[in-house]
């Protein structure tokens, strides 16, 4: 379930405010904007190499595709098939960073991918971490490839695949007492956990997915643990750059964007007076360009892309007008538009939230000197705020439809 939203009129942090007032001190207004320009990029700089490795035919191209949101036949996707079909090591850069790469390796085990070559051929000492993959049985190749990374003192996570054939083949076999789902799965994750705790991984996280179905099982826990995972300096990455179908990373995705919403306040506060337009009737300008900016960030970040909205429909077998109006997309796409933006600026005017915004943080403060610059930051908080939160409501009731739909439709 998603957790209980609340509006964050500010998520700064003491630290932030002390390097605002310092950068400003030192280097006024242009400071300030640069400074505010460095963060707001700076997870696009981080880089991240993620190999996904294990047996042949074990999932891991699928696996590759599940995790970008890319379905087989899309441009660019991993290649994948029924016979041994990754015969070299093939990065697949996140479309929304570059720097995030996970890399597709091929299976070891096979004639072509011996152990003994097998760490030379596909460089396995390059990677920042490891995802595992195995499908059916624990195997020699997954304890031998568990000895390597650990030889390397870093760290994998163990993906087993194919769930959904197990519980299928549970459903469609003659026994009088068939297991119900539940009941597989759990015996495959207490044996995966046993496997790995025999070997001297007893902290090791398992996850259970089916690569052709990611809104289902494991996949939302795992997508939030490699987040959690990963170095602080490079979690707001792996964050932005996956897609955010899940609820848990939904939410959390949701505090990272908060995060970010005095940074860009601060920008279309202090942007030149030739960005910025003027709100008839208010006497105040605000930098559109920037909170379009943003607003278009956000539909990355939730699905609710374009494209996002045609595949959500198709999957849920429903017209695009009708998920529009059933999940309140169109609501939302009205108020993206430079109209909806500007009523959302009159109402800022007027709302107590607006006010409530510069009591948090020091920036209105710094912002004092400049000609409409605390109302322009005010504005813009709260219209990025009102629109968060809009489209965490709208991206939440889609996350809980599309698992509801899976789960209820049977795997057979
Ligand atoms: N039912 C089901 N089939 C899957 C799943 N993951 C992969 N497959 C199928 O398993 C077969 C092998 O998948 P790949 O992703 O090509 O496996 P791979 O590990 O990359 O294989 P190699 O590159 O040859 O080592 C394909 O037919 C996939 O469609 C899954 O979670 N569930
Ligand atoms: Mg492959």
């Amino acid at each position: 379930m998603a957790e209980q939203s609340s509006v964050v009129y500010s998520t700064l942090t003491d630290e932030d405010e002390k390097s605002f007032e310092t950068i400003f001190n030192k280097r006024g207004v242009t400071g300030l904007y640069e400074y505010s320009r460095r963060k707001l990029d700076s997870w696009l700089n981080v880089s991240l190499n993620i190999a996904v490795t294990g047996g042949s035919g074990k999932g891991k191209s699928s696996f590759i595709n599940a995790i970008l949101n890319l379905k087989v036949d899309d441009e660019g996707a991993a290649f994948t098939d029924v016979k041994e079909t990754t015969l070299e090591r093939k990065r697949y850069e996140h479309p929304a960073n570059k720097n995030i790469v996970f890399w597709d390796l091929p299976g070891v085990g096979t004639k072509h991918f011996k152990q003994e070559d097998y760490l030379n051929k596909v460089k396995l000492n390059e990677y920042d971490f490891f995802i595992l993959v195995s499908s059916e049985r624990f195997s020699e190749n997954d304890c031998w490839l568990a000895e390597e990374i650990r030889k390397m003192d870093k760290r994998f996570f163990f993906v087993r695949t194919k769930v959904d054939n197990d519980i299928n083949a549970e459903k469609r076999s003659r026994k009088k007492n068939r297991r119900t789902p539940e009941t597989i799965l759990d015996l495959i994750r207490s044996d995966c956990k046993e496997c790995l705790n025999n070997l001297g991984f007893p902290e090791s996280h398992v996850f259970l997915v089916d690569n052709l179905s990611p809104y289902l099982f494991d996949f939302d826990r795992l997508s939030k643990q490699l987040i959690e995972d990963a170095p602080k300096r490079k979690r707001e990455t792996l964050l932005f750059s996956i897609k955010g179908y899940a609820c848990q990373v939904i939410n959390e995705k949701k505090k990272h964007l908060e995060k970010r919403i005095p940074l860009i306040s601060l920008g279309s506060a202090v942007v030149p007076i030739s960005a910025a337009v003027p709100i008839p009737g208010l006497g105040l300008s605000v930098d559109f360009a920037v909170i379009i900016s943003e607003i278009t960030f956000y539909r990355e970040q939730f699905g609710l892309t374009d494209d996002d909205i045609k595949d959500t429909a198709e999957f849920l077998g429903l017209r695009e007008e009708e998920l529009k109006e059933e999940f309140g997309i169109g609501t939302f796409l009205q108020k993206c538009t430079r109209k909806g933006i500007i009523t959302l600026c009159l109402q800022a005017a007027y709302s107590a939230n607006s006010a409530e915004i510069s009591k948090y943080t020091i920036i209105p403060l710094l912002l004092g000197s400049i000609a409409n610059g605390m109302i322009s930051y005010r504005t813009t908080s709260y219209c990025l705020t009102t629109m968060l939160e809009d489209i965490y409501k709208v991206s939440v009731k889609i996350s809980e439809k599309m698992s509801s739909d899976i789960v209820e439709t049977p795997l057979d």
